[in-house]
């Protein structure tokens, strides 16, 4: 199979929510030597962010995009080590979380995969973080960057607060704080005093360079 035929069929799956042929498919890229980023980009972001799409046009639903997100998964499962086996951690560390009342992370797991790609050590705290939970984990873990992950207009405003506890605890100029997410935007981040939005996974990690001075 040529690599391109490879890389459309793991799409494919991933758009079809084929969990167990994406992670089949994910690990043959591997085995052909496919660099992890092209699979990632050329393989497996295309099948979500197609998913993405046909949910915009009512044509598929939560069942299918429960499905897309499990084959997601499964394929990151098998290529984020491999993108993480380069220089970890001698960009920056980030920490980042989805932030309370959101339990999307397909967007977050791909910036993770991206930013470990890039050089930097991603502690993922995982989703729906209470401001608690980031405050002491940044008093814990003392990260360069903290990335706040936000899918919902709803959810939005817990960034800012987010924040707010951040300049309440004496913590706000000790690290950079990035925000994304499908209704974040530059306008907002800097409405809230984030230092930097991530329009996408790459976007994010040269934005996050950025911040380190990298
Ligand atoms: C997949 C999905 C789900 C899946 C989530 C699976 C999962 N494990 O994440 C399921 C089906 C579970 C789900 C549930 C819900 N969802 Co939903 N979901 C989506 C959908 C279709 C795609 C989101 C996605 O994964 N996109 C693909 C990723 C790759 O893109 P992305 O998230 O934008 O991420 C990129 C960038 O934003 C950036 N980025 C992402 N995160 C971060 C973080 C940082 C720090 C940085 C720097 C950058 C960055 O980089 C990423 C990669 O390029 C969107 C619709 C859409 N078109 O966006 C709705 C959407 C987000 N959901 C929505 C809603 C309403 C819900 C539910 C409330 C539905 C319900 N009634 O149950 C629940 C919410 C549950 C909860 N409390 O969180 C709404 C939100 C509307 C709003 N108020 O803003 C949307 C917009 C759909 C819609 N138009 O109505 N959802």
């Amino acid at each position: 199979m040529s690599i391109s035929s490879i890389l459309d069929k793991l799409k494919k799956a991933v758009l079809e929510g084929d969990d167990e042929l994406a992670q089949e498919l994910a690990k043959k890229a591997l085995k052909e030597k496919i660099e992890p980023i092209k699979i990632v980009n050329e393989g497996i972001v295309p099948g979500v962010q197609e998913a993405g799409e046909l949910w915009k046009q009512n044509i598929y639903f939560h069942t299918d995009i429960i499905l897309c997100a499990e084959a997601f998964r499964l394929a990151m499962e098998v290529i984020e080590p491999k993108l993480s086996a380069g220089e970890i951690g001698t960009s920056g560390k980030v920490l980042i979380g989805t932030v309370a009342g959101d339990m999307h992370n397909l967007g977050k797991i791909m910036v993770n995969a991206t930013l470990r790609g890039g050089g930097f050590n991603v502690i993922d705290l995982g989703e729906d973080v209470s401001q608690d939970i980031f405050i002491q984990k940044v008093k814990e873990l003392n990260p360069n960057i903290l990335g706040l992950g936000c899918y919902m207009s709803t959810t939005m405003l817990e960034m800012k607060e987010v924040i707010n506890r951040l300049k309440n605890e004496g913590l706000r100029n000790k690290l950079k704080v990035m925000i994304g997410g499908v209704p974040c935007t530059q306008e907002y981040a800097d409405e809230i005093g984030a230092d930097a939005w991530g329009k996408d996974a790459f976007d994010s990690v040269e934005k996050a360079k950025k911040l380190m001075g990298v």
